[in-house]
């Protein structure tokens, strides 16, 4: 474990409230975020009225309820026809029938929000006034700890010092909360817990109790907030208590549902004295320990995931506030280590980020907004979108090292298989057995309950496509981890599925290549016979499949028929009039009048560049043409939408335009708390960016660890330890001057490993003080076999020029 000795905080002179703002601006903006994977928390600190908003990621209106019993994951068979209307559209396109097709696709909609789809609910807010504070407040600082996963609030007014410190343990299931004060003063505290779903708050003894259920679906839900104080006295009103004349008080607080990600019913059966029974286990465990116990557990619980990686572009941390850090970045007056110091933290916080909304234990993955959320009818649902934004938030969880954080998204795309089916038959005409898993379907948009159908609205509803790219998110476990396993009984069967499915869905155009009918790229262009966009994930999908069933020697039979498939499939790429990759088998020319072209913040066309491996350095006119496509996009755009071209460009080896496009993210897209702006907070451009970085530093898709294979100029100097490349290797490295310095690769599981080292001629290998033999393949690709748990060292012996 190392120990990340820098401090990376984000820290603030002055709490978050701003005079002139709306609420959930200043909420989005300028609170921190604490979370344990179900459970999130923003603190505002306050000096006399602290406000802590609360979440638990389960509280979803939507789904199947006893007001709604006709749920079916808003399925329509009068549109889908069980695949009829789809076949019509499809003979309307072979026929030449274009704006027959086209018309016919409005047929082609899921059920409106009302049939069900719900939204992710805002689960309550903690309030503590200060009573007795003085007028006069002094040294405030807050902070966000990233190093260990604490955030904290200090200042004094004019006899006192007060402190808060907060966080939110995994290994606890509570957050728990430190409020203490020095000097002549006792504190006086009104603590109430003030539900955003109506349940009236129970006081008990010493315990705020919020228990009830969803109106809309009737979910079960229950939270309860206990004061232990050390010295002092309790007193109740009929809504809060007043703890007074104590020097510490502490407040354990955890939050439960009934949700449970179980197709149909979605319920686990408990009851609210059930919940409430476990919040009160949970509860005692936790108060049982002392604060620097359930602190200490919680700490070493964060770091063991969190020092997997160490990265250092600056010397020194910087000794500004972050938000005066982020002003003088965005208008240029930063010397230039400070700003590597924040490029740095905004990285890290990826991370934290990460750990703080989807653990390994977690009930369901990081949603448009990870596991935070302030309000109950929050932009998109704050729902699970695969247009780009799920994908989005496990890019970079490979790559930086965090591989299990992904096991809620891998069972969450498991959970999509039984109601996928459904929607697979109604829409395509392809059904299911029990013995016979034909494939499942999910679209653009999708919430907790098995909402597969297609949108309300065919230009951004339909995306037939959105399974098999996030199966590469899965796929990408066993890449990285190389668990044969995990492969085997967990990913596999859902490849296999898909691959059969689109193996089956597919149609012959006029030329007898194989596409799917009708597509859109998202949210982009006409309706058309094939598109860029679905093509290059298909042709994703099934290698993938063929490698997995390669690897672990099974369906021999069936890959031949995926092999045929993938070989006879239109384009993927196809390269238009001005050398660009046609986003439209139709497109001639660049931004032609198909689509709303330079200004569009989607760059689906472009997805075989990133997260995929279809475009690359060895196809030389598809990687030229992805140049020209991703120039000819704009590159101000929405959080995510820089973001995704931050990795775009890293993968095409354009670090100093990857970097261009990083001063525009801060500029436009990052908040004074650091977190990503769509507008509204979205939090996938937080994740793109550090996985945009890492892909800066090395990348791995292509067969072969390419080493710095982009970096920007602006970063001549740094080091990062920790990183991982597919195959299972973890990468330290080092760079002066732009060039290499020093590389040392652990091997996890003894591969035989295949490297790329740009620019450096002389060098030679170490392991265990003897020299590593290896073989020069073309384009300078070293090879070498590894020994599992074993390091080797890349020795640079070139003359720094
Ligand atoms: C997709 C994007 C939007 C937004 C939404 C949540 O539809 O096109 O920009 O991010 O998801």
């Amino acid at each position: 474990m190392l120990d990340n000795k820098k401090p990376l905080k984000l820290w603030y002179k002055n709490s978050s409230i701003r005079k002139g703002l709306q609420e959930n601006d200043i909420w989005e903006r300028y609170t921190l975020p604490i979370g344990n994977g179900d459970m999130g928390a923003n603190i505002y600190g306050e000096p006399e009225k602290e406000i802590i908003t609360f979440n638990e990621k389960t509280l979803w209106t939507g789904g199947p309820s006893k007001k709604r019993e006709y749920y079916n994951g808003g399925n329509l068979l009068e549109k889908g026809k069980n695949g009829e209307t789809l076949k019509k559209i499809q003979k309307y396109f072979l026929d030449g029938r274009d704006d027959e097709a086209s018309k016919l696709c409005d047929e082609l909609v899921g059920a409106d929000e009302s049939a069900g789809y719900g939204s992710y609910q805002a689960f309550g807010t903690i309030y503590i006034n200060y009573n007795n504070l003085g007028l006069n407040i002094k040294e405030y600082y807050r902070y966000l700890d990233l190093n260990q996963a604490i955030a904290g609030v200090h200042f004094l007014d004019e006899d006192s010092i007060y402190n808060r410190e907060y966080f939110l343990s995994n290994i606890d299931d509570v957050l728990v909360a430190k409020l203490s004060i020095e000097g002549q003063k006792k504190l006086d505290l009104d603590i109430s817990f003030i539900s955003k779903q109506g349940a009236i708050p129970r006081i008990e003894d010493n315990k705020i109790v919020l228990s009830g259920e969803l109106e809309d679906n009737g979910l079960k839900y229950a939270a309860i907030l206990k004061i232990l104080n050390v010295d002092g006295e309790l007193i109740h009103t009929t809504d809060r208590i007043r703890v007074k004349d104590a020097k510490e008080v502490y407040l354990y607080i955890s939050a439960k549902t009934d949700y449970k990600n179980e197709y149909p019913k979605y319920r686990t059966g408990d009851l609210n004295k059930d919940l409430l029974n476990k919040l009160e286990n949970i509860i005692k465990k936790a108060s049982e320990k002392s604060y620097e116990e359930i602190k200490n557990a919680h700490i070493v619980d964060y770091k063991n995931i969190f020092n997997s990686l160490e990265f250092n572009l600056s010397k020194k941390a910087s000794s500004l506030p972050t938000d005066e850090l982020l002003y003088l970045y965005n208008d240029n007056k930063l010397p230039d280590d400070e700003r590597r110091y924040l490029e740095e933290l905004l990285f890290a916080y990826g991370r934290y980020l990460a750990i703080s909304s989807s653990r390994e234990n977690s009930l369901l993955p990081s949603n448009l907004q990870g596991v935070w959320n302030n309000v109950n009818n929050p932009a998109w649902a704050c729902d699970y979108h695969l247009n780009v934004n799920l994908q989005m938030n496990y890019w970079h969880i490979y790559s930086t090292n965090l591989v299990n954080l992904s096991k809620p998204l891998i069972d969450y795309v498991e959970s999509l298989r039984k109601p996928g089916r459904i929607s697979a038959k109604i829409y395509m005409g392809i059904e299911s057995k029990e013995s016979e898993e034909n494939g499942f379907i999910a679209h653009t948009q999708n919430n907790p309950f098995g909402w597969t159908c297609p949108g309300w609205n065919f230009d951004w509803g339909w995306s037939p496509a959105a399974i098999p790219w996030i199966l590469q998110n899965c796929y990408e476990y066993y890449e990285y981890t190389k668990d044969d396993i995990y492969l085997r009984e967990k990913i596999y069967p859902m490849l296999r599925e898909e691959a059969n499915f689109f193996s089956n869905i597919l149609i012959k155009d006029f030329e007898g290549k194989y596409v799917t009918a009708p597509t859109f790229s998202p949210e982009h262009g006409p309706r058309t016979l094939g598109n860029t966009y679905e093509q290059s994930l298909i042709w994703q999908l099934f290698k993938m499949a063929i490698e997995a069933g390669k690897i672990l020697g099974e369906d021999t039979k069936i890959i031949e028929i995926w092999e045929n498939k993938k070989n006879n499939l239109k384009g993927p790429i196809e390269i238009g009039n001005d050398a660009q990759i046609k986003e439209w088998y139709i497109e001639n020319s660049l931004n032609d009048d198909l689509g709303e072209g330079f200004n569009h913040r989607h760059i689906s066309h472009l997805l075989g560049v990133y997260p995929g491996n279809l475009i690359t350095e060895d196809k030389k006119e598809w990687f030229e043409a992805a140049k020209v496509s991703i120039n000819a996009r704009t590159s101000n755009t929405t959080g995510w939408g820089m973001g995704q071209r931050i990795l775009t460009y890293a993968r095409l080896f354009e670090g100093n335009k990857a970097y261009e496009l990083i001063q525009n993210l801060f500029k436009n897209g990052i908040y004074e708390n650091l977190w990503d702006t769509h507008p509204p907070f979205q939090i996938d451009g937080n994740f793109a960016y550090t996985a945009g970085v890492s892909e800066l530093l090395a990348q791995s898709h292509t067969g072969f660890i390419n080493i710095l294979p982009a970096l920007p100029k602006a970063w001549e100097e740094g080091e990062i330890k920790g990183l991982l490349a597919r195959g299972n290797f973890s990468l330290e490295i080092k760079w002066r001057e732009s060039k290499l310095n020093y590389l040392k690769i652990l091997s996890n599981v003894g591969d035989e490993l295949y490297l790329k080292l740009n620019n450096i001629k002389n060098f030679k290998i170490l392991s265990k003080d003897k020299n590593i033999e290896y073989k020069i393949n073309s384009d300078n690709i070293i090879s070498f076999d590894t020994n599992k748990n074993t390091e080797y060292e890349i020795i640079v012996e070139d003359e720094n020029e």
